[in-house]
């Protein structure tokens, strides 16, 4: 069977390999943070030197990871796709990105980070996004608007993700969805693939263990991503 449009849905189980801690951890700390007082509107107006520090840290420690073999090899098939071929990302993380630089994909490949990136801000005034590598500090001024300040440029829990509307056309109309590296804990990306069995697409689920989602998805394939991902790419014979 072969496939011409593609949703890849990845993540933090994806970049776990490269030393990204994921979300889920035993003690459901997230670094040491209930998610509550880190990811959310209402914990920056509260204690904005606590979120951006959060934020600092994980932005830091970028310089330090690389993409690893599952990132690579999806670049190697965007590169090769005649098709339409979404990637979705709920990581914050560049890994994909630069993935994607080092092989140039089709022009029928995009990238959306639906949770924003760690590598940008946003201004609280306009709404306008900047790159941004460095520190944000507590009350850090706004190059946008005056009164404005930066935070990070993150989806947090309880705001919108972004570019829902191109995502949702590409699920409407995909004949391949695979959910990458992620738990289905968090919405609306776990309904993500509900949307893709209503377009009639095969759904496909490769994470290190079966996700309480499991049984939403026509097949399973279990084991470390950098392993799981390249045999992926593989069996696709593109
Ligand atoms: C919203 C940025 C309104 C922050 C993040 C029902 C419908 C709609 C909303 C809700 C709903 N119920 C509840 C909600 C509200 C909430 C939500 O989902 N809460 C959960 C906790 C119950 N959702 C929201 O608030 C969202 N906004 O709803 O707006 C709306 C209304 C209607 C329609 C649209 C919108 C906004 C959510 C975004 C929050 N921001 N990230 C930051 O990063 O600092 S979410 C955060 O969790 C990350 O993005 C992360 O990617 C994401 C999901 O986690 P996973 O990626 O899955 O990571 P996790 O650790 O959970 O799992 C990792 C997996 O990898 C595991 O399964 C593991 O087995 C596997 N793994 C580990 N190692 C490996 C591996 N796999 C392979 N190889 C390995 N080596």
């Amino acid at each position: 069977m072969s496939y011409h449009r593609l949703v890849i849905l990845t993540g933090a189980g994806i970049s776990a390999e490269s030393g990204v801690p994921t979300f889920r951890a035993d003690d459901g700390l997230w670094m040491g943070h209930r998610v509550e007082d880190v990811a959310t509107p209402e914990a920056f107006a509260r204690d904005p030197a606590v979120v951006q520090d959060f934020y600092n840290q994980r932005r830091r420690q970028l310089s330090t990871v690389h993409p690893n073999a599952a990132h690579q090899a999806l670049a190697e098939l965007a590169a090769r796709w005649e098709g339409d071929f979404l990637l979705v990302t709920q990581n914050v993380d560049d890994l994909h990105d630069r993935a994607h630089a080092a092989v140039p994909p089709a022009p029928g490949f995009q990238l959306i980070h639906m949770h924003g990136e760690l590598l940008k801000a946003c201004c609280t005034r306009t709404g306008r996004v900047c790159d941004w590598p460095g520190d944000l500090a507590a009350a850090e001024p706004s190059p946008h608007h005056p009164q404005g300040r930066l935070r990070p440029h993150i989806v947090w829990f309880g705001e919108m993700p972004l570019s829902l509307d191109r995502i949702e056309a590409a699920l409407a109309r995909c004949d391949l969805f695979v959910a990458i590296g992620t738990s289905g804990a968090v919405w609306p990306a776990a309904g993500f693939v509900q949307l893709a069995r209503r377009a009639g697409a095969r759904t496909m689920e490769i994470n290190l263990e079966p996700t309480p989602g499991r049984r939403l998805f026509d097949e399973g394939v279990y084991g470390p991503a950098t392993e799981t991902v390249p045999a992926f790419v593989a069996g696709l014979n593109v």
